[in-house]
């Protein structure tokens, strides 16, 4: 198990400073965001958000320790990951609202400019709701980057109930087969909707399924930013270099699946070490305050940015305009076939009869 916090302090780190101070200002932002959303949800803002709050340390840790033109296949609850990784707080909100103002970066996508907090940019795909659908389209695009000699990594994200997906086997195998520079990065926030882990898999690790596919899987203490990071950034060495690698992140969802579940039906009193259910975001101020890189106002004051980043972002996705119901169809045929012409006839026609 790779940790950092309690056992080593920053100086025997690969961690600096300045990317100490990053990794705490973009937990912040993101569990600014989480709390946002859910209160925008429950005013019927939008019909339904899944919440990360508690995994904000395992995925800020890993989208700084991608390059900047790595790509990223995110899912629906790896939002702190996509923040991170500098997608505007706004095109969030409008794809979880259904507005197609939402940009996609497409591979040369750069979201740069909006990005003024982190300054970074690289490839991040629309985030999956289907589970571990994203990971043999990461894959693809990873022995694509092989085919075309492009040096950078791809990140596939996923959750602890994707590993009993065909999807995740037959990605992994692929990764392997073909040395494809491919990190899957899987949160084990320790629950799959109500299902606990101890019954998602019969493997004592999620990591050492690895093994099976030829390649290596490393656990890491996800409520440690700085150990993700390390991690990560090592695991993305090796996948360029051709070993693709599953890094088992040790994390645990502090909230509900979703704004439509409630947790209080299936989980009672978790048996789980502390570190695994620690709060990310105390955790890791509390040891850079000790560390001596950020002062006691630190979090109070990117707080208070974070939250006006979201006005704006809130904003913004507010004066986006309705979506075109019938663009739901557009992209994926060059002609569309008769029964999905059909299809979009019939529900662009009943969107009309609906205004
Ligand atoms: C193919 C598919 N089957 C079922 C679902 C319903 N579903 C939504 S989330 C979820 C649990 C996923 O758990 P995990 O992979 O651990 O990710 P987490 O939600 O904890 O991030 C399920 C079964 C789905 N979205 N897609």
């Amino acid at each position: 198990m790779h940790r950092v916090i309690g056992e080593r302090s920053l100086a025997e780190t690969s961690v600096d400073p300045d990317l100490a101070r990053s990794l705490l200002r973009d937990i912040v932002r993101a569990r600014v965001f989480d709390h946002r959303a859910v209160a925008l949800q429950r005013r019927g803002w939008m019909s339904g958000y899944p919440p990360f709050e508690g995994q904000e340390g395992s995925q800020v840790g890993a989208a700084h320790a991608l390059a900047d033109d790595d790509w990223l296949f995110p899912t629906y609850r790896s939002n702190a990951m996509q923040l991170a990784r500098g997608r505007p707080p706004a095109d969030i909100l409008r794809f979880r609202r259904g507005l197609s103002g939402f940009e996609p970066d497409g591979p040369t996508g750069d979201s740069t400019a909006e990005n003024r907090e982190t300054g970074r940019s690289g490839t991040t795909f629309t985030a999956a709701t289907p589970i571990a659908t994203q990971l043999p389209h990461a894959v693809g695009a990873g022995m694509a980057a092989t085919h075309l000699d492009a040096d950078h990594a791809v990140c596939a994200y996923l959750g602890d109930g994707a590993t009993s997906e065909g999807d995740f086997h037959e990605a992994m195998n692929f990764a392997g087969v073909f040395s494809a520079p491919v990190v899957f990065f899987c949160e084990n926030n320790h629950w799959a909707i109500s299902l606990p882990e101890e019954r998602q898999t019969r493997s004592e690790t999620i990591a050492q399924k690895a093994s099976a596919y030829g390649f290596d899987g490393l656990r890491v203490d996800g409520n440690d930013p700085l150990a993700v990071y390390e991690v990560v950034a090592e695991s993305r060495e090796r996948a360029c270099a051709g070993d693709p690698v599953l890094v088992e992140s040790l994390t645990y969802r502090q909230g509900a699946h979703s704004t439509s579940d409630d947790p209080d039906r299936y989980r009672g009193e978790v048996d789980l070490p502390e570190w695994r259910t620690a709060d990310p975001l105390e955790r890791t101020a509390a040891y850079l305050r000790e560390e001596g890189v950020v002062d006691d106002g630190f979090v109070e004051s990117t707080r208070e940015r974070a939250n006006a980043e979201l006005d704006e972002a809130v904003a913004a996705a507010e004066s986006t305009p309705e979506s075109d119901p019938g663009e739901a169809f557009d992209y994926a045929y060059a002609t569309l076939p008769p029964r999905v012409a059909a299809q979009r006839r019939a529900v662009v026609d009943r969107e009309r009869t609906r205004e």
